[in-house]
């Protein structure tokens, strides 16, 4: 079989067996190292996705993998029914990273927000009096914090929640970057959190005004609100910075990460907070078999070296400020793009065509032909963010791919 038909006969039975709530585009891959990925022909490309920036630190890198392997040998697995030797080095050494009392251990990203959600919960009719079932949590309009059932009840994508209700009560919806939307929902005295994407990643890489995280923070503060930050996809050195909260000195209440925690080679999500949120759930009032499993802890263990060790959020904030530099003279040349936008190596271009037009797929078919993978979002933004290991040499090397496939690009 030529590997022309492996990858027909693989999207095949995707198609077949698969339930169809994906629409990907037509690559199949089978190998990754660092920023590359190779699919089934052999062809290699810039991997401008990293699994929604669950891969910063490259696909495999060699010191994650060796952790996946040397633990999964020793005990992968005991429920947390009882103690394993692995999960208490990892919590003191995430809860000293981020400076926080204490983590929990979970698995997916919306698991952590799910986790958030309840603590959020107990807090507030435990430590701050809420009657009971009146909590309520603001989310912004365009938020995307996983798929749960929860969750997608207040999503404000339809694709998201529509025909999955009934929706769970006690949330507020208010505008994204918007402060005195914010101060008005804050009057009602049932509020116990605002969670918040410190960049918003689905709506398109939404970056808020410089101050709005900070004042968010501080009117949370003043109105003894928990600030709850899912850095699940901006954290873990994404946007430049260890945390996207860092950028303006913010310290949330509840910092959510997911996702590049692992660096993509398990799954793998915290909830991180202080001693008086964080010991209001009590044994058997939350919990996960797989939660704090000894591989998840020294999976994380390794990935969060590897930030640190490699310079990963430095190198981000360094070839991001570069990146968006190229790509706004790409702009400043066509007019086939509008703009592009992001912090760090978490960066959108925004396509001058109406969201319902193909020309941002067809954009990223021709990206991935000329050997860089990127994935559209809301239609018309393409969504670039390569693993952090990426080298200056190489990110010139997508930039010129970038260009070259906008220069010769005909709708
Ligand atoms: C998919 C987007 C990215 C997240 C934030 C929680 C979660 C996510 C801020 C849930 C997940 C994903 C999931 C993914 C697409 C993706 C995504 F396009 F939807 F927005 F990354 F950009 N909070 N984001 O971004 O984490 O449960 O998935 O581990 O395929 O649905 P999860």
């Amino acid at each position: 079989m030529t590997s022309l038909d492996k990858a027909t006969e693989m999207i095949g039975l995707e198609e077949k067996y698969g339930a169809h709530n994906y629409h990907p585009l037509p690559v199949v891959l089978e190998r990754g190292q660092g920023v590359f990925v190779w699919d089934v022909n052999g062809k290699k490309y810039f991997d401008f996705l990293s699994a929604y920036s669950a891969v910063n630190q490259g696909h495999c890198h060699p010191k994650i993998t060796q952790a996946l392997i040397d633990q999964s040998q020793q005990l992968a697995l005991t429920s947390r029914a009882f103690y394993n030797s692995s999960l208490g080095i990892y919590e003191k050494f995430i809860c000293e990273t981020f400076g926080y009392d204490k983590m929990l251990p979970m698995n997916t990203g919306a698991e952590g927000v799910e986790t958030a959600i309840k603590l959020c919960r107990k807090w507030a009719y435990e430590k701050k009096g809420i009657a009971d079932h009146q909590a309520k949590i603001i989310v912004c309009e365009q938020n995307f914090h996983g798929r749960t059932t929860t969750i997608v009840s207040f999503s404000s994508d339809p694709d998201s929640s529509n025909h999955f209700g009934p929706y769970a009560d006690g949330f507020i919806r208010i505008p994204y970057n918007d402060l005195k939307a914010l101060e008005h929902a804050l009057q009602d005295k049932n509020v116990a959190g605002f969670l918040v994407e410190p960049i918003q990643g689905e709506a398109g890489v939404v970056v808020p005004d410089e101050g709005y995280l900070k004042k968010a923070a501080a009117l949370c503060k003043a109105n003894q609100v928990l600030f709850i930050a899912d850095e699940i996809q901006t954290g873990i050195a994404r946007t430049g910075r260890m945390l996207a909260i860092d950028h303006e000195g913010v310290h949330a209440d509840m910092l959510i990460l997911g996702k590049a925690l692992s660096g993509g080679v398990y799954p793998v999500s915290a909830v991180l907070a202080q001693d008086e949120i964080m010991l209001c759930i009590k044994p058997g009032q939350h919990g996960s078999t797989y939660g704090g499993n000894p591989l998840a802890a020294r999976v994380a263990i390794a990935a969060l070296e590897v930030i640190r060790d490699e310079k990963l959020a430095e190198n981000a904030q360094r070839l991001g400020e570069i990146f968006r530099k190229e790509m706004q003279r790409i702009i400043d040349g066509s007019d086939l793009i509008q703009l592009v936008r992001g912090k760090g190596l978490l960066n959108a271009i925004v396509i001058n065509d109406t969201p319902e037009s193909s020309t941002a797929w067809q954009l990223c078919l021709a990206l991935a032909e000329n050997g860089l993978l990127a994935k559209p979002t809301h239609g018309n933004i393409i969504r670039f963010a390569p693993p952090l290991v990426m080298t200056e040499e190489q990110l010139m090397e997508c930039v010129a791919i970038i260009e070259k496939t906008i220069t010769e690009f005909k709708k």
